[in-house]
């Protein structure tokens, strides 16, 4: 049973989170072309070469999308703002950009719902792309512009703003694995990457500050690494839980990096990085936490560093073929609280569960993302008793929508979408959320 809302802090915040590319529909309002664009129109990179062109219609279909948020009884909405609908060449203003975004947080205020941005949720402008993306210093400098931009026309109303979300899938998995745009595979790149998106939500946080937005944090993803059966593979645990879980969140409190990643990295990141640590670790007002599954960590000497491979594990999984292991999530509130984020609220600002859903007579039945929810946010009520300062939490996502490279295969919604009618049809697990947050 997913616990009811009276089981939590009177001032805890739920609500659901979606992220731009994946629900608007990037071809309309005059929105630039992103690097996703190109990676999803380069043969085997996206399931079927589908892009978020036309997604679920959210760019004409919103208020019926906020209507549902409303009526789940959820408080809050997380989305994102998409770079290449606000500035299409990653510098220059389209108004019909800002206006989209501007009736969307009206949109939020008039149904009681807390608008939660996030400002960059991966579509990089192509121009800025093709100038080196995440791997030139200057990205992070435009990255600085863009949040001055959005938080001038729509920070006044909104509830909170972050600056990045999951800066380890823009920098590593983009660039190291090569499974997001842009698809790269490369050391340098990655080295780069990791560092210039860390600057790049300093040099933001500097001037949102200096325009006097407040309420400002930065959303990391975390994955419970576990050590494989082998004799080495404790300490492949241990780098790829650097890599993966404290990388961001020690650069962003605390202004370093692990050692043991700078192993790695070091010779290939850029020169003079040391003298922009004091930018990056800029106070925040809150922090946020993506936590899905855990991975299991083998070490494989036959690869170069960080001679990490990944083994399946045996707990059961969902349609992405990811464990369910929700003492992560605890492992992950309880940690962040002890050694890195101390007092500073914490948000689990994405949670979910994609399943094969099938729609059976106009409903769809979906007892494990109940089950899913009910026993994250038993994790986080875990958490809360033990002192953690945990403030809401967000389910990812609203809708059905463009899980990236798997395309529109994976359903990670509440609501059901039909990706040729665009359609909504809530779950049973909407429904069932909805019963648990009424309020009395
Ligand atoms: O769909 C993504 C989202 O864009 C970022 N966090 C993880 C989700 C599920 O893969």
């Amino acid at each position: 049973m997913i616990p009811v809302r009276s089981q939590f802090p009177d001032d805890f915040v739920f609500g659901a989170a979606t992220a731009a590319y994946q629900i608007e529909g990037h071809a309309n309002g005059g929105a630039g072309p992103t690097h996703w664009d190109s990676f999803a129109a380069t043969p085997g990179n996206v399931v079927r070469a589908e892009d978020g062109a036309h997604a679920c219609d959210h760019y004409h279909r919103w208020p019926e999308d906020l209507d549902l948020i409303a009526a789940a009884n959820l408080d809050a909405y997380r989305f994102s703002t998409s770079w290449a609908r606000v500035m299409p060449d990653g510098v220059t203003v389209n108004p019909e950009g800002l206006d989209f975004y501007d009736r969307l947080v009206d949109g939020c205020l008039a149904r009681g719902l807390a608008p939660f941005a996030t400002l960059y949720h991966w579509e990089l402008p192509s121009t800025l792309a093709d100038k080196g993306g995440w791997a030139n210093r200057d990205t992070a400098l435009r990255f600085a512009d863009f949040a001055g931009v959005v938080a001038d026309r729509i920070g006044d109303r909104l509830a909170s703003l972050a600056t990045l979300n999951e800066p380890w899938c823009v920098s590593w998995l983009s660039h190291f694995e090569g499974h997001h745009a842009p698809g790269l595979r490369d050391i340098r790149a990655t080295a780069r990457a990791m560092h210039h998106v860390c600057l790049a939500h300093g040099l933001g946080m500097q001037a949102l500050r200096a325009q006097g937005q407040g309420n400002l944090g930065v959303v990391c993803n975390f994955e419970f690494a576990e050590a494989g059966p082998g004799k080495a593979d404790a300490a492949a645990a241990t780098l790829r839980d650097a890599i993966y879980n404290r990388w961001f969140v020690e650069a962003f409190t605390a202004g370093t990096y692990p050692d043991a990643v700078l192993e790695g990295l070091g010779p290939h990141m850029p020169q003079g990085w040391q003298d922009d640590v004091a930018t990056i670790a800029a106070p925040l007002d809150w922090f946020g936490v993506n936590y899905y599954t855990r991975c299991i960590v083998t070490h494989d000497a036959t690869l170069p560093w960080p001679h990490i491979r990944m083994i399946d594990g045996p707990l059961p999984k969902n349609s992405m073929g990811w464990e369910v292991y929700p003492d992560g999530l605890h492992h992950f509130l309880t940690r962040l609280h002890r050694d890195h984020t101390g007092d500073t609220p914490l948000y689990v600002t994405e949670n979910g569960m994609p399943l094969d859903d099938v729609l059976t007579g106009g409903a769809i039945a979906d007892p494990r993302r109940e089950d899913f929810i009910a026993d994250h946010l038993g994790a986080a009520r875990r958490a809360i008793a033990e002192g953690v300062p945990l403030k809401g939490f967000f389910y990812w996502s609203l809708l059905d929508n463009y899980e990236w490279a798997f395309g529109y295969e994976k359903r990670f919604g509440l609501i059901h979408v039909d990706f040729d009618t665009f359609t909504r049809t809530p779950k049973a697990s909407y429904h069932a959320l909805a019963r648990a947050l009424a309020k009395a």
